[in-house]
């Protein structure tokens, strides 16, 4: 097949445009390609030009936030296809994911959220206003390999810490990493409650949660 195809589904992620994203995904299954295919080489191509622009300041948050649209409208049709034809699109870990109690702030995190599931984490995302012993709870009942607390108020921020000990108390840790992020949140917090990762970004979560991965194995290794 051309490689028309893939390139239109990169620039329609680069475009934000989740109807056109959804088109061209049906096309894929229509012209009978590899779903997992047409991931990689078209929408997943779209998004990392989206990201690395947007690292580098030539992007900005709405571009970001319809490019993770458009690439979640684009995955939400190829999924079944993926799961009828039994092609197990590989994960890269599993993140519990949500807003602590107290705040309902929910853009950064479903950014994250959308990032993360498109760079291949299966995602279970808890919303907003997330209690303390469920981000417990969740991480032990699906077996999480990260969980990702996000506050944006320094009223709510201290309850990072509460995830924290609620998963040491249920002896999860240190095998369930923790990143924490939102607005207050900084280094020298980060390093105050001891979370294994933070970011200022989604694009950077990703980053964070691979490297968090690669800890877990070099653990499982010792
Ligand atoms: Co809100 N609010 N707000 N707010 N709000 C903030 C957060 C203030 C900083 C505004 C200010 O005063 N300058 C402030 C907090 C001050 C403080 O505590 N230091 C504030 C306040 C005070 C309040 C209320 C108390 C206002 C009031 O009612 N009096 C109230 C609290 C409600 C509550 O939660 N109980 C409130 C309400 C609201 C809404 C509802 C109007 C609205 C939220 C809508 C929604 O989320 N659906 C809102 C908004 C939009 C904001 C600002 C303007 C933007 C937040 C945002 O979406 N940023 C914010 C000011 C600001 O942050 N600049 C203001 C964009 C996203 C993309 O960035 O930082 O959330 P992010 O996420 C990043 C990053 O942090 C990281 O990646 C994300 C993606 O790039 N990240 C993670 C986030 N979570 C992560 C988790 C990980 O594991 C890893 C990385």
């Amino acid at each position: 097949m051309s490689t028309q195809l893939f390139e239109d589904m990169a620039q329609s992620i680069i475009n934000g445009e989740a109807q056109e994203a959804k088109r061209l995904a049906r096309e894929a299954i229509r012209q009978e390609v590899d779903p997992l295919e047409a991931i990689n080489r078209g929408f997943v191509v779209g998004i990392d030009q989206v990201g690395e622009r947007f690292s580098c300041g030539e992007a900005f948050l709405p571009e970001l936030v319809m490019a993770g649209e458009a690439m979640k409208a684009a995955i939400a049709v190829l999924e079944p296809e993926m799961a009828r034809q039994g092609t197990v699109r590989q994960t890269l870990g599993k993140v519990v994911l949500g807003t602590v109690a107290g705040d309902i702030h929910d853009i950064g995190k479903t950014l994250v959220g959308t990032l993360l599931t498109a760079n291949g984490f299966e995602v279970i995302d808890l919303g907003v206003d997330v209690p303390i012993a469920a981000f417990a709870a969740k991480a032990r009942e699906v077996g999480a390999d990260i969980v990702g607390v996000s506050a944006l108020l320094t009223t709510t921020m201290t309850r990072q810490k509460d995830v924290m000990a609620a998963l040491e108390d249920m002896g999860l840790r240190p095998g369930v990493k923790v990143m924490v992020g939102g607005a207050p949140v900084t280094q020298s917090w980060v390093e105050e409650i001891q979370a294994d990762g933070f970011s200022e970004d989604a694009i950077g979560a990703v980053a964070v949660a691979k490297q968090l991965m690669a800890e877990k194995a070099i653990q499982a290794q010792e």
